[in-house]
């Protein structure tokens, strides 16, 4: 009896929490908010300098994400390794080379591995590259037979033939569309990408990934102030920017950090975090990336907190419904990553990602930017879709869905090229 009643508890519980959520999409109902100044010092002192930036406001902007949002790293790893298990100088119809890299990491006598799949020009040293996770494995970038398929956790995808959690040669290539490895390629840039459940797998269990190497004898999750899994994918990316600094056919110094979606987020995170990156590209990154918080519009702190209560740590919960007490926003994060150049792309049926808040959020980082003498977003009129703006601080928005496309793609090379050659 008591069992049923627990079980129906439960699904109430469920039901009404998901039942009560109604995302706003119309944007003369989004609540009037102040824009937290992100020169005015929590202190209430203004900031007039790039110098002051850097010494007393980047500090506690960065030290508030760290607690409140996403989370702090609990501690150093033991040891970090490279192994290049694979590589050919012939790849992609001769087109590249390719390296397969394992790394380890390794932390009270636990290990963690995770491979990064590297297409570099072929007859070029010192390349500079977008690194990115992708969501399914490094086998489903490409049809090159030689890509190692991995064997973490993954998600199942009917369409991609992946049924218990496990990936297999027929996910390979299924998600090519979305890397524009010939483009990247021709325009002399090289591509890393990493399967993201390989440092910590997208579930709401603390039990496995990076996390657990860094747990006490008796801890089982990370404790509040502590990371969530978008400050984990974001270590990872840095430990893959340890190994690119070790590869001499790799410029380390003009690294991009891309990602999509939820791996936008950790994307951000880890340009605010690790200053090695040169360049930062999010791609829809919506709730907990680039877009506001205080607009509410389309996703909500509430509403990511209760369906991937994993991401952040459990110390932002308390803005769940509670935007307004936030001492930050999401254009503080943006700002973080300046004077390095920084692209927001939305995708105009996007809504959920609140395209007009990731705009928004782009401009009012720009005046960090300006105290470097860098160019952002200087108006305020949100953009015509494909019409973007390239300056230190880029933006567009597309046609579609969203999705990264060759569209996408386009703007970020001819940007990069500008920005980071
Ligand atoms: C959605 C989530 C978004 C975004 C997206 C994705 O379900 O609400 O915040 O991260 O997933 O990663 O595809």
């Amino acid at each position: 009896m008591k069992l049923i009643n627990c079980f129906i508890a439960f699904l109430f519980m469920t039901y009404s929490s998901s039942a009560q959520f109604t995302p706003n999409y119309d944007d003369t109902k989004v609540p009037k908010f102040q824009v937290p100044d992100p020169l005015i010092r929590f202190n209430g002192k203004k900031l007039s300098n790039a110098r002051k930036w850097v010494k007393k406001r980047r500090p506690e902007l960065l030290d508030f994400f760290q607690n409140e949002v996403y989370g702090s790293v609990p501690g150093k790893l033991d040891e970090v390794s490279f192994k290049v298990v694979e590589q050919a100088n012939n790849a992609l119809n001769g087109q590249a080379k390719r390296k397969q890299v394992e790394v380890v990491l390794t932390k009270n006598e636990h290990s963690l591995r995770f491979t990064i799949l590297i297409y570099l020009p072929k007859d070029k040293l010192n390349t500079s590259l977008f690194l990115g996770y992708n969501f399914y494995g490094n086998h489903t970038i490409t049809n090159d037979p030689e890509v190692i398929v991995t064997e973490a956790w993954s998600r199942n995808n009917d369409d991609f033939g992946i049924t218990d959690h496990t990936p297999t040669e027929k996910s390979r290539n299924v998600l090519a569309q979305r890397w524009a490895i010939e483009k990247i390629l021709n325009a002399g840039y090289g591509l890393a990408t990493i399967y993201y459940g390989e440092i910590d797998p997208d579930k709401n269990d603390f039990s496995d990934g990076l996390h657990a190497l860094f747990y006490s004898d008796d801890q089982h999750k990370p404790k509040t102030d502590e990371w969530g899994s978008i400050a984990a994918w974001a270590f990872g990316l840095s430990r893959a920017m340890d190994y690119l600094e070790t590869d001499i056919h790799v410029d380390a110094s003009k690294v991009v950090v891309f990602g999509h979606s939820r791996l936008g987020k950790a994307a951000l995170w880890t340009g605010a975090t690790d200053e090695r990156f040169a360049g930062v590209i999010s791609n829809n990154s919506g709730c907990g990336g680039a877009a506001l918080s205080k607009r509410k519009f389309g996703e909500t702190v509430g509403r990511i907190n209760q369906s991937f209560p994993h991401w952040f740590c459990d110390n932002f919960e308390q803005y769940n419904e509670n935007e307004e007490a936030l001492l930050v926003d999401q254009h503080q994060l943006l700002a973080l990553i300046a004077p390095r150049p920084l692209y927001v792309a939305s995708a105009k049926k996007d809504q959920w990602a609140d395209p007009k808040g990731e705009f928004l959020s782009a401009y009012y980082a720009t005046p960090v930017y300006a105290l470097f003498g860098k160019e952002g977003i200087t108006s305020k009129e949100i953009l015509e879709v494909n019409r973007p703006i390239q300056n230190t601080v880029a933006y567009h928005i597309r046609t579609g869905k969203h999705d990264v496309t060759d569209y996408d793609w386009e703007q970020y090379i001819k940007w990069a090229s500008k920005f980071v050659k």
